[in-house]
């Protein structure tokens, strides 16, 4: 209990009525530039200021490889540890991944928390948390990086920060529950059930709207792109806006009706985020999967972020994590408002695409006309036989889609018709006949 190491961490446990001071540590390895680590850098700040951090200093090193013990050489650990003191920080956070020794080890040096960017953005995620289902989720990515975590004897002292970005990430309480790692497993194992049942009656519902005949479209993009405030723009939806990464963490559905009076359903969701962590997105599938099995996305992209291009590329690599990069995108470059300028020069470079300002509405007719269009050349000519009884399918086909020619036969009326895939599967008993979309 005396250790010098617990007794800093006591230390620290004075002060915690203001916002916790984080020294940043960014690694360059080989393959990567010094101005990708101060990106990452000026990237993490923003996530820990999300947190409900501020920035107190910089530490950065190149390095061939990263070290067994520490990530960084031991003499930068003790740098660092220089540093923290003379900036009056409480805990690191190291832009890169720490595995669990190397983080015990820098925390025994440092006589402080040390975090990497996946527990600040786990930490993030347990904050704006609010439904049954993304409280479950986030608790599972929780536990499942606490797990690998778990230490005797040290443990209880760290959870004593209350308030802390590491305190969250750790757990709250040093209830016998949380030192007990079957405990844990067996919590890990009941989550994933509930989420399964959750992931099912989702499915469930999600199958009795492709039944409506309505084609989906998800937004997706990187967090802060402006996607809810799109919804918002678009459907009047009132879901909240805020200049704060991961603002929106479960799903918005609403209906619009596009320019050619054909209704969509159009879902807002989760942000991206470059290195989004791996378990975060294993738990989040039931939320992600409104990506993947949508119809078409809308990959909204911020035109005044310092590296659009790079943000597309995250999204992209998440969208490919999730199967969802078979589903038909239009990128819409967002904020033009902000960055005339940036948006045409990345509209000219991307075919397809738009940009618009979902602030001022700039460019938002021209979004709902494009969006239709794709939307009716991504639809298939089929054929259909209906029988001649069949009316309501006959109407049906006439509703949903755009019908092409018909022809009297025995058995009843062959009609070819533009349908969406989700009219087509609904339609199927009667389909005789697909041949490819037109473009
Ligand atoms: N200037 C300008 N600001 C915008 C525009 N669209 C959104 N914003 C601002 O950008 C910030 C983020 O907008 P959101 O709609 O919350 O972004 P989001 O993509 O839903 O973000 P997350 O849910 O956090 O992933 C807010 O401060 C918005 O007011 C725009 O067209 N122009
Ligand atoms: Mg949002």
């Amino acid at each position: 209990m005396n250790s010098p190491y617990n007794q800093a961490l006591g230390a620290t446990l004075i002060e915690r009525t203001k916002r916790e001071r984080i020294v940043l540590v960014g690694v360059t390895l080989p393959g990567h530039t010094d101005a990708d680590t101060e990106a990452g850098l000026d990237e993490l700040a923003l996530l820990v200021d999300t947190a409900g951090a501020d920035e107190a200093g910089r530490l950065v090193q190149k390095r061939d490889a990263p070290d067994h013990t520490w990530y960084i050489g031991k003499g930068k650990v003790e740098e660092l540890r220089d540093l923290c003191l003379a900036v009056d920080a409480d805990t690191v956070v190291f832009d890169n991944d720490l595995n669990p020794a190397q983080q015990f080890n820098l925390e025994k040096l440092l006589g402080r928390t040390a975090l990497d960017r996946t527990a600040v953005i786990l930490d993030i995620f347990g904050q704006n948390a609010h439904t049954l289902e993304g409280k479950a989720q986030v608790e599972l990515a929780l536990l499942r990086y606490r797990r690998p975590r778990l230490r005797r004897g040290i443990k209880g002292n760290l959870s004593q920060q209350s308030g802390g970005i590491g305190t969250r990430t750790r757990g709250k309480g040093e209830t016998k529950l949380e030192t007990d790692r079957r405990t844990l497993s067996r919590r890990i194992t009941k989550l994933e059930t509930d989420l399964a049942d959750l992931l099912s009656t989702r499915q469930l519902q999600r199958k009795s709207r492709s039944r409506s005949g309505l084609a989906a479209v998800t937004i997706v993009g990187y967090t802060n792109a402006g996607k809810s405030a799109l919804l918002n723009r678009l459907t009047q939806a009132g879901v909240l806006v805020e200049d704060r990464l991961f603002a929106t963490l479960d799903p918005t559905t609403r209906r619009l009706s596009l320019p050619g009076g054909e209704p969509v359903l159009l879902t807002d969701t989760v942000g991206f985020v470059r290195r989004l962590p791996h378990g975060l997105i294993e738990a989040f599938k039931g939320t992600l999967e409104v990506a993947s099995a949508a119809d078409f996305l809308v990959h909204v992209v911020d035109s005044a972020a310092p590296d659009p291009e790079g943000q597309i590329a995250a999204v992209r690599k998440v969208l490919g994590e999730i199967g969802a990069l078979e589903v038909p995108e239009m990128l819409v470059f967002n904020k033009s408002d902000r960055a005339a300028e940036v948006a045409d020069e990345l509209v000219s470079t991307h075919e397809g695409s738009l940009a618009i300002s979902a602030l001022t509405g700039d460019g938002v007719d021209e979004l709902l006309l494009a969006l239709g269009d794709r939307l009716r050349s991504i639809s298939k000519v089929v054929e259909l036989l209906i029988p001649f009884e069949r009316g309501d399918i006959l109407a049906a086909v006439h509703r949903e889609g755009e019908v092409v020619s018909t022809a009297h036969e025995e058995q009843g009326v062959r009609v070819r018709a533009r349908l969406a895939d989700a009219s087509v599967g609904r339609l199927s008993e009667y389909v005789v006949a697909r041949t490819p979309p037109l473009q």
